[in-house]
This record gives structure tokens, C-alpha cells and sequence, in this order.
């Protein structure tokens, strides 16, 4: 891999983890990671250099910059759907000015360095708003310039990040006399609902699966917040780790666009409940839809259509439905609960 460092904003999550574990096997890698919260100590070992700090703060992002010379910028930090819903001024404030003070970062970067610097960022489904169910089901797989009217804040501050990094990339200052040089070189991908086997996440609309898996194997009732027939796409958090590494390591001469769908399976509730009991028999689990966070999942694509991803640089999840279950969800999470 060479050396280089990156920088992972939203460290302490589950993608952060994943990609701090995959550089820590490369000697010339070193990784600065930044979060809220501290890391663990094993997976602070695994890094170069730890920061507990705020994205919001300009100061602070820009003592980072002066600091190291970044390859590139995994920028995860978010505030997921539903908690987005709920502090809708606070998330603008993380999901959208965070990202502004990041890309204003790798544009200093760039230039005092020469070179572009890379930006990946993680968008969602959530960019998507279907206006009714008879429309989402007769749309199938969504290509990445359909559809794209959001109705959460979420959703709004992902695609209009997208769009920041396009513009980022391709006509920052453009009325300038002079080019001012330094590019960004942002790409992202459309993750669909991610599932972990160690993690449950919080305050995203998608969490329904990985709860139903978790409470399962923890032997919890669970009361699922969707209707049985919700459908929307899902993926293994290794193929969500996968998906933003490989995209970093594509070349650029073969990116058709900076915006990737990448999709993986698609079980409706119902069908999730049945291999979910296929693995725990005794699971109890119960549907009673919250209305106003099913409307939000009812806006969102029972599918999306992933060939620019495949095409362009070589997307292909290792874990469909199946094979999630069997190799990855149910040994990881039986494990998890049994040592607990
Ligand atoms: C959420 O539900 O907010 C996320 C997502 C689909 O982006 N998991």
C-alpha cells in the first residue's frame, strides 16, 4: 500500500473501527483518528495518533492540518436519521457544517501539499424520498439520479454534502483571477441500512435489523417499530468497510461520477423475523409499527440499482442474504451474547 496517512473522523463507530483494524496491517500507514469519545485501548494501539475533539470546532481541525499531511479523509461523523429527526438544528450543524469544515481542510491540505487529497464520505439511502408505497414498489432498484427528494434532515444534509463535495472537487472558487490550486478528490458511497454483528447502532431508521438480530441472540424480546412488509436495502459491515476502501483504492481514470450506490441484499421484515427465527428458535418477535418512523422508511427504496459501482471499480458485496447470516451475523452475535 505504500506510506500515507489518513485522517477517520467518527472514529469510534463501527466503519471507523473496521478501517482503523484493516490499515493497522499496513507498516506505512498511519492512521489519526478523531471523535468525540476516546477509543478503547486496543483500538487506539492500532493507530498513529488518537484526538478526541469536535468536527464543529475550526480551530482544532486546523491545528490538525498543520500537524500532518493527509493522504486521505475518511469523514464518518454524523447524526444518523432518527436522532436527526429529533435535533434537527444540531445535526445540520454536524452532518452539513462538519462536512464544510472537513473539505475546507483538505483544500488546505491540498495545496500546502501539492497534490490532491482525497475525501470519502459515507452517504445513505436516506438522499432518496419515494412520494408513496405504489411508487416505491414499482420503482424497484433506484439509480442514483432518480428519486433523490429527500424528506428527513438527514437525507437533505447527505445529498447536499454530495453535492458540496462535487463542487469541492470541481469548481471551488471558480470566479477566482488566479486558480487558487489545491483539489479535493471526493468520492462516496450510498450505504443502505449497515448491520453488525458487535455493534447495535443508535439513532438511525434502519436500526430495525440489526435490534431484531441482537435482541434474538441476547434472548430479548423485541417489538419491531416497522410493518412486516417494509422492505429497503441492507448490507454486512464488512462490505460497508469493503465498499469505502475499495472506492479510495479505485483509479480515478475509471470513476464515471463521484456518487455510488452499492448495494447487497434486500429482505423485506417479515422475511428478516423468519431467518432471524431460522437461527434463534425461540425469538420473540413482535411487529407494532411506529407510524411516523415507518413513514420515513416507506419514502426510502425497496432497492437500489448498483452497476456505475460495479462497473466503475469493480463492486461485488461478499455477504448476500444467506451468507450474511450464516458466516457473518449469527457465529459473530451467538459469540457476542455468550461471552456477555
Ligand atoms: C439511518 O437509518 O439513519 C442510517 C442510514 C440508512 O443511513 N442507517
Amino acid at each position: 500500500m505504500g506510506s500515507k496517512t489518513i485522517l477517520i473522523t467518527g472514529a469510534n463507530g463501527e466503519i471507523g473501527h473496521g478501517l482503523i483494524s484493516h490499515f493497522a496491517e499496513y507498516d506505512g500507514v498511519k492512521v489519526i483518528a478523531l471523535d468525540l469519545n476516546p477509543l478503547d485501548e486496543t483500538t487506539r494501539a492500532k493507530c498513529h495518533r488518537m484526538y478526541t475533539g469536535d468536527i464543529l470546532d475550526s480551530r482544532f481541525i486546523e491545528s490538525l492540518s498543520t500537524g500532518y499531511d493527509f493522504d486521505t479523509i475518511y469523514h464518518l461523523a454524523a447524526l444518523l436519521s432518527t436522532r436527526a429527526e429529533r435535533q434537527p438544528t444540531i445535526a445540520h450543524k454536524v452532518n452539513v457544517d462538519g462536512t464544510l469544515n472537513l473539505l475546507e481542510m483538505a483544500i488546505t491540505q491540498s495545496r500546502l501539499q501539492g497534490k490532491e487529497v482525497k475525501v470519502i464520505y459515507p452517504s445513505s439511502i436516506a438522499v432518496y424520498g419515494l412520494p408513496d408505497l405504489s411508487v416505491k414498489h414499482k420503482a424497484q432498484k433506484i439509480k442514483e439520479d432518480e428519486w433523490t427528494e429527500p424528506r428527513t434532515m438527514y437525507g437533505i444534509n447527505k445529498l447536499y454534502c454530495e453535492r458540496l463535495g462535487r463542487y469541492y472537487t470541481n469548481f471551488y472558487r471558480q470566479l477566482d483571477a488566479e486558480p487558487m490550486g489545491g483539489r479535493v478528490d471526493f468520492r462516496c458511497v450510498r450505504f443502505p441500512g449497515l448491520i453488525s454483528a458487535v455493534t447495535l447502532p443508535t439513532g438511525g431508521t434502519s436500526d430495525f435489523a440489526p435490534e431484531m438480530i441482537h435482541h434474538a441472540a441476547s434472548g430479548e424480546t423485541y417489538n419491531c417499530f416497522v410493518r412486516e412488509d417494509t422492505r429497503i436495502p441492507f448490507m454486512a459491515m464488512p462490505d460497508g468497510v469493503g465498499a469505502l476502501l475499495m472506492l479510495e483504492a479505485a483509479s480515478k481514470e475509471k470513476l464515471t461520477t463521484q456518487i455510488y450506490n452499492v448495494g447487497s441484499f434486500s429482505p423485506s421484515a417479515g422475511e428478516l423475523k423468519a431467518h432471524v427465527k431460522g437461527a434463534f428458535p425461540s425469538a420473540s418477535i413482535n411487529f407494532n409499527p411506529d407510524l411516523k418512523r415507518q413513514a420515513i422508511l416507506d419514502t426510502w427504496p425497496e432497492d437500489v440499482d448498483d452497476s456505475r459501482a460495479r462497473g466503475d471499480w469493480g463492486w461485488k458485496p461478499a455477504y448476500d442474504f444467506e451468507r450474511a447470516f450464516a458466516e457473518y451475523l449469527v457465529p459473530a452475535v451467538t459469540k457476542l451474547y455468550r461471552s456477555k
